[in-house]
């Protein structure tokens, strides 16, 4: 027993999704694989890319509308926030709040302890009325009930992660976290907005390559922890606007015919030239699309703020 428990362990956790991802025709990595440390420190270039506009255009609308939204939310909100999540953002809603009550209550929720710890320290010295209780856990699948914990719920899905679920899964999550509230609690989401398929091209494709990094780092991952021989220079960073499903695609192709062994699956794998592998979808929506993913989720649009181009949509929806 206490031999198969340790065997367990030293399987990595991603050795299952690399698996399957692989094994799969098409093959794909879910994008969930690109956070590691390295990953997570690439994404945060990307957001600070000429190119890569949603990040900066989100915070725009936070900062200029932090106090019409949270007037919105109404009195006496406990906030919780599914990510870790970019701090400087949340900090743009805490101050509104704040700004109209005493105290307030905050539950950032993520899987990763280190960037829980990490929004723990930094918010508790700089906002004294405020306290923060993290919780650990995968929020894509086990939410925390929140029905039983004090005030007005309002829970923060901002930074487009939506965009990177498929529909149906976008659906279940919502569903999911409608559940897990009571009538009147609220959520924030962000959206990215269908645009000019220039400059949703550009945002995928940046000049200095991180993205390019970032879409490779996922095979740099696989050789530090399941021992696989990926030669990253065999692969192209590929992205692209698929307008009829409405998102971006971002794939890896190989530029060879070519074997890749990985050690702690015991297994090799093909790549024929051209083959590519999908590693992340990221939906783009429009107002419809929207509401109709909100009232599929039994959710009620209340408001929504934009950017003066429309590229990106904050919006408030009520349980
Ligand atoms: C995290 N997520 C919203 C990003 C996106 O735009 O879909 C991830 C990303 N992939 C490439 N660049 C950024």
């Amino acid at each position: 027993m206490t031999v198969f428990k340790k065997a367990e362990q030293l399987v990595s956790p991603i050795a299952a999704d690399v698996l399957e991802g692989l094994s799969a025709e098409p093959k794909r990595l879910p994008p969930k694989l690109f956070y590691d440390a390295k990953g997570s420190q690439l994404f945060e270039e990307i957001t600070r890319t000429r190119e890569y506009y949603p990040t900066r255009t989100e915070r725009g609308i936070l900062e200029e509308f932090a106090g019409d939204i949270i007037r919105e939310a109404g009195n006496n909100l406990t906030l919780v926030e599914l990510g870790a999540g970019s701090a400087y953002k949340t900090r743009v809603l805490i101050r509104a709040i704040l700004a109209r009550q005493l105290r307030l209550e905050f539950h950032p929720v993520d899987v990763s302890p280190a960037a829980l710890q990490q929004a723990v320290t930094s918010l508790n010295g700089d906002f004294p009325r405020l306290h923060v209780s993290p919780i650990a856990a995968d929020y894509s699948r086990h939410l925390p009930d929140f029905r039983s914990r004090p005030g007005r719920k309002l829970v923060l899905f901002i930074g487009s992660t939506i965009g990177n679920f498929e529909p149906d899964e976008a659906e279940q999550f919502l569903k999911r976290v409608r559940a897990s509230l009571q009538t009147g609690d609220a959520l924030l989401l962000g959206f990215d907005m269908v645009k000019d398929a220039r400059v949703l091209h550009s945002a995928y494709n940046d000049a200095a390559r991180v993205t390019a990094q970032f879409n490779k780092n996922v095979l740099a991952r696989i050789n530090r922890e399941l021992g696989a021989d990926f030669d990253l220079d065999e692969f192209n960073h590929v992205a692209f606007w698929n307008a009829r499903k409405s998102r971006i695609e971002m794939h890896l192709e190989s530029r060879v015919d070519q074997n890749v062994y990985i050690t702690d699956l015991g297994t090799n794998f093909q790549f024929s030239f051209g083959e590519r592998i999908h590693t992340e979808n990221s939906y783009k929506f429009t107002s419809s699309s929207i509401s109709r993913l909100l009232r599929q989720s039994a959710l009620r649009l209340e408001n929504s703020w934009s950017d003066p181009q429309k590229w990106f949509s904050v919006v408030l929806a009520r349980v």
